[in-house]
């Protein structure tokens, strides 16, 4: 018995010595489910390397789809990477875990405009990882027009030659700002009122494409597109031809976060991982990989002037930008919109 004793003193001084880091007794696995093309394998292995945390990576294209898997599969990832409007539909369903505030000291690197936003005032269960807008990019090499927003972009003149996301929140909000509509009211009525445009624009669509718009606009399979911010600036860093665009009638400015799906198996090592990807130096590696608007500004000041003089990673000028929030039950109706009209 007083054997006993010893060995959990003997534990607990070692654990205090360690200044009660949870690396002591940290998992040894952690289920990260994100984006694609939005965290580079370098970011994972040094993670791997200082904890020993294994991390398995899943990818997704879309917000729906992400949640399409999550939320049949209770206790199967430890973090994930919902868009604004999403962080608020699980936060009023109780699927997200609360932060451990302490674990994460490097939140502090988060820059305060991009903190306290209304879909999770406090920052209780998510913290800002990349942010940035949708917007046209135009190969000027192709495309002599002045394209200024939607409406220059769906003409029938370049059928054929159009990439968009492929995202049915994002092309019906497209529709809803050509209308005059804020890009939240989302209602049947309002769905009715853009039908007529979707039916216009979506014939003159080549290719759907989330995951790299930016692919088929260089290799030539087509000459202009709405796409990702972080997209465009990989495409503006590969040739200046490429003209980002932030349309006249209003753009969405996406805000995602990381978080921790209720149930969670692994908290500690999710906790751990977000505190490491706040690191400045870190955050540097997943700018220069995927150049969005960072909201670390500890990391921003790492970059170099052209990084930050990207036009679509860092837009300048008073551009008509908004968030988007929880439609709730109206995003059914957005996506069948979206999937009798593709069907046609
Ligand atoms: N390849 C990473 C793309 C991230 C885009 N997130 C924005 C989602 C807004 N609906």
């Amino acid at each position: 018995m007083k054997r006993m004793h010893i060995i959990t003193a003997l534990v607990c001084a070692v654990f205090i010595t360690l200044g009660g880091n949870s690396f002591a007794a940290q998992s040894k696995t952690l289920n990260l489910f994100c984006w694609s093309e939005y965290i580079p394998q370098a970011v994972l292995d040094g993670f791997t390397k200082e904890t020993g945390t294994k991390v398995n990576y899943e990818t997704y294209g879309s917000n729906e789809e992400m949640l399409a898997k999550l939320l049949p599969s209770k206790g199967k990832y430890d973090l994930i990477v919902p868009s604004e409007y999403v962080v608020e539909a699980l936060i009023k369903r109780n699927k997200l875990e609360p932060l451990d505030m302490s674990k994460i000291p490097n939140f502090k690197n988060i820059g305060s405009e991009f903190k306290g936003f209304p879909f999770d005032p406090e920052n209780k269960y998510s913290v800002p990882y990349m942010t940035g807008s949708v917007g046209i990019v135009v190969n000027t090499e192709k495309v002599k027009d002045d394209i200024k927003g939607y409406k220059d972009v769906f003409q029938p003149k370049f059928k054929n030659r159009i990439v968009v996301l492929n995202d049915n929140r994002e092309i019906v909000s497209w529709a809803l700002s050509m209308a005059g509509i804020d890009i939240n009211d989302v209602t049947p009525a309002t769905i009715e009122k853009i039908k007529p445009i979707l039916k216009e624009w979506l014939p003159l669509v080549k290719v759907y494409d989330s995951d790299s718009p930016k692919t088929a606009l260089l290799n030539g399979d087509v000459d202009l597109g709405i796409v990702w911010g972080g997209e465009a600036a990989i495409l503006y860093n590969q040739d200046k031809k490429f003209k980002y665009i932030l349309p006249v009638e209003g753009a969405h400015r996406f805000i995602d976060c990381i978080a921790v799906p209720a149930g969670a198996p692994h908290p500690d090592a999710a906790m751990a991982f977000i505190n490491y990807i706040l690191r400045p130096e870190v955050s540097k590696l997943i700018s220069e990989a995927f150049p969005y608007t960072n909201p670390n500004v500890a990391a921003r000041e790492l970059l170099s002037a052209a990084e930050l003089a990207n036009p679509a990673s860092y837009p300048t000028g008073n551009p008509k930008l908004e968030i988007f929030r929880d439609i709730g039950k109206n995003a059914t109706s957005v996506d069948k919109l979206m999937t009798d009209l593709k069907s046609h």
